[in-house]
């Protein structure tokens, strides 16, 4: 039986990962303004992810005979500064949901929840591998700098992602 605790942290993780949906979708929005179809691509399928994840937790709350409470979702942003700022924004949000799964895992502890300390750990592994990818990508745009043929190889590569 999850607790009313674990209920409200979960229902608000619900609420940040739907969040992050839209602020990826806005991303990929700029992202194609700006002509990086493959940039904006890889963070649509993004977008899409985190919808699963606040679904994934949406169902683990009615299998469990939880409630679900649905809240308003913020506006996410919409002026960007260019490429290296949105990938730099999306790892301090990365780092923050991170942040929010390790939450809810030190309180599930407490609680000796191990129902939901299973649960997590799925999004424990995922944010490690988050972290990483985008990483990896701000690793490569602060190497390649300004250089657009660079720039071009990397936007046609993200533009694979979920297609091989
Ligand atoms: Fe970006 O990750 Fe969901 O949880």
């Amino acid at each position: 039986m999850i607790s009313n605790t674990i209920n409200e942290i979960l229902n608000e993780q619900i609420n940040k990962e739907f969040y992050s949906g839209y602020l990826y979708l806005s991303m990929s929005a700029h992202l194609k303004e700006l002509g990086l179809n493959g940039f904006a691509s890889w963070t649509r399928l993004q977008a899409k992810e985190e919808v699963e994840h606040g679904l994934k937790i949406f169902d683990y709350l009615i299998d469990c005979n939880s409630f679900v409470t649905l809240k308003q979702i913020r506006t996410p942003e919409f002026e960007f500064n260019g490429i290296s700022s949105i990938f730099n924004h999306i790892y301090e949000h990365e780092k923050c949901i991170t942040r929010s799964i390790m939450e809810i895992a030190k309180k599930a502890e407490e609680e000796c929840d191990r129902t939901t300390l299973n649960f997590i750990d799925w999004f424990i592994a995922e944010q490690i591998e988050e972290e990483e990818a985008v990483k990896n990508i701000i690793k490569r745009l602060d190497m390649f700098g300004d250089d657009k043929v660079a720039l071009y190889l990397m936007d046609q590569e993200l533009a694979r992602r979920g297609k091989e």
